[in-house]
């Protein structure tokens, strides 16, 4: 049986319907390699500051979105790009203002600015601070620089998916806002060489013990910056020296699969078998995504020419996940050589125009202030101001730091001179001051009712003075709190079985069951917690 023929008879899909499919995905891949060609060069240029891609990793992506479902979540880096057009969480437009760290939340979804592009965040709540129905929409929480650090909070949101199950009481309204019983699949993505840090190796050990619906996919290039697999990775393969986790004989453990990061047909395969196990079963999964490719090397800091020799780049063109599965749709008869350069030039098109669109949509604001504060200046007159002007107007993308470098050099020169567009100038400056502020301080922390600013403090009451130890009263508090709030677990070294070193959880494991309270070890207390309670405690 051929690839095209064994893909398609797994998806019960009809020839026509099957080609549709590999053609929208050839689409797909073919423009978001343009914006990773494109923002690159946005860099270079200067109109962008720092760029990191997703080349090479488009095919592996496609893949993957097909078995992503509503109520997911991803927890990944930054190499994405091509998932997060696939799920519909971001536009090719988006993800130029990313690049251009736009600060308007219209024009740049993920943060606003104020993440570096690349950190691909959903949303979860809505604008007055309130959930959003998270079982209903693709969710993906914003990555973070340091490498490895998604690999906690992977963890976390696994096993969410996996109280929610385990937990009756959570089964019905309101926590069906954030859970299906459990249905949920908490999606990892990882680079070959951050799977050497202590973060993944921690995290990989703690979904085998608690046996959490977490699907980890290694995306494999063969280097972390310039350095080779052969000085990051025992045996130069992760799936290789995580055999260990592989479950046997209905045991615990991992299920662990290998696939080709530019073979279509593979990966798509491999995506099918994986979800199934690890949604149905709630087992984690690792999918080791190997002979991936970057065509433009790590980042936009510097050139693969530097570390990788001639025949590696050679292989990498050859082996460049597009170019195959070019090559495997013409194999396959699924398409014709024309109707592929008509996908190819259009996909150029496609994304010259969306990025065009995110950078006037950037500068214009921007072009426009430079317009009035051009009038004042020329209404203030003089050889040196008209001069500054001119100045400011010549700059064809300009930003506000120099309209502003602009404005206090004008009132420098004019400092022993008071006239009315002076004061309108100082107070053009205030106004921007303020706007400024909003556009580029605001929203660092919570501005919703439910900041811990708007709680109001409690003055203590005592009654009947009665002595207590320390350990009676938290155990009182936390004994309160689980009975108030059926999504409270508690859990780390100690805490469950012996209620805790100091005795403050005594008694709660027996009476609220194993699965509210419960021992981990200690590393997992320590860090996994914030986001396990942030998903189970969402709606307290
Ligand atoms: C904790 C931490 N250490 C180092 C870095 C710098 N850094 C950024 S990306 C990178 C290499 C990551 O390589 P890999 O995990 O293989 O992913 P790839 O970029 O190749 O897809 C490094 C070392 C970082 N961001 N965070």
């Amino acid at each position: 049986m051929g690839k095209q023929d064994s893909a398609a008879k797994t998806s019960n899909l009809s020839f026509e319907e099957f080609k549709t499919i590999v053609l929208e995905d050839f689409k797909l891949v073919n423009e978001s390699r343009q914006a990773s060609l494109l923002g690159r060069k946005e860099v270079l240029t200067g109109k962008a500051k720092f760029g990191i891609f997703g080349d090479g990793k488009e095919l592996a992506q496609a893949a993957m979105s097909k078995v992503f479902k509503n109520g997911d979540f991803r927890s990944g880096y930054y190499r994405d790009q091509t998932f997060m057009f696939a799920i519909g969480a971001l536009n090719l437009q988006q993800w130029f203002a990313g690049l251009y760290g736009h600060t308007d939340l219209s024009e740049e979804p993920m943060s606003a600015g104020r993440q570096m592009g690349g950190h691909f965040g959903t949303h979860s709540l809505n604008e007055d601070g309130s959930f959003k129905a998270l079982v209903h929409q693709k969710n993906s929480s914003s990555d973070i620089s340091p490498t490895g650090g998604q690999m906690p909070r992977l963890l976390g949101l696994a096993y969410a998916s996996h109280f929610y199950r385990i937990n009756k009481e959570l089964q019905n309204a309101p926590f069906t806002n954030y859970s299906n019983k459990g249905n949920e699949v908490a999606f990892g993505t990882i680079g070959d060489a951050s799977t050497s840090e202590g973060l993944f190796w921690e995290t990989i050990n703690a979904a085998g013990v608690l046996q959490v619906p977490m699907l980890v996919s290694v995306w494999d290039d063969g280097h972390g910056i310039s350095v080779p697999k052969k000085y990051q990775t025992t045996k130069e393969s992760i799936s290789e020296i995580l055999k260990g986790f592989q479950r046997e004989n209905g045991g615990k453990g991992y299920e662990i699969f290998k696939t080709r990061g530019w073979d279509y047909a593979h990966l798509c395969e491999t995506y099918e078998k994986a979800i199934k196990i690890c949604r149905e079963e709630h087992v984690p999964v690792l999918v080791h995504v190997e002979e991936v490719t970057q065509p433009q090397g790590h980042s936009t800091s510097g050139s693969h020419e530097r570390y990788k020799s001639k025949e590696r780049l050679e292989w990498e063109t050859e082996f460049d996940c597009i170019r195959q599965m070019r090559q495997w749709i013409l194999n396959n008869a699924l398409a014709t050589e024309e109707e592929l350069l008509k996908i190819e030039e259009q996909a150029k098109e496609t994304v010259k125009a969306a990025k065009s669109a995110a950078w006037n949509n950037y500068l214009d604001p921007i072009k426009a202030e430079i317009t009035e504060v051009s009038a004042l200046f020329e209404e203030m007159g003089g050889e040196d101001v008209l001069a500054i002007r001119k100045e400011i107007q010549s700059i064809k993308e300009p930003n506000r730091r120099d309209l502003h470098s602009a404005i206090k050099q004008v009132l420098r020169l004019t400092h022993n001179k008071p006239s009315d567009i002076r004061g309108q100038l100082t107070g053009w400056l205030e106004t921007a001051r303020i706007q400024n502020h909003d556009r580029y301080s605001s929203h660092l922390y919570s501005q919703s009712a439910q900041k811990v600013q708007n709680i109001l403090p409690s003055a203590v009451t005592y009654g009947d003075e009665k002595l207590m130890d320390g350990r009676e009263i938290l155990r009182e508090n936390f004994d309160a709190i689980l009975q108030k709030y059926p999504e409270v677990m508690i859990f780390g070294e100690d805490s469950g079985k012996i209620g805790g070193v100091n005795q403050g959880l005594e008694g709660l494991q027996l009476k609220y069951g194993e699965h509210r309270v419960f021992d981990t070890d200690c590393v997992r207390s320590r860090k996994y917690n914030t986001w396990i309670i942030f998903y189970t405690l969402c709606s307290l």
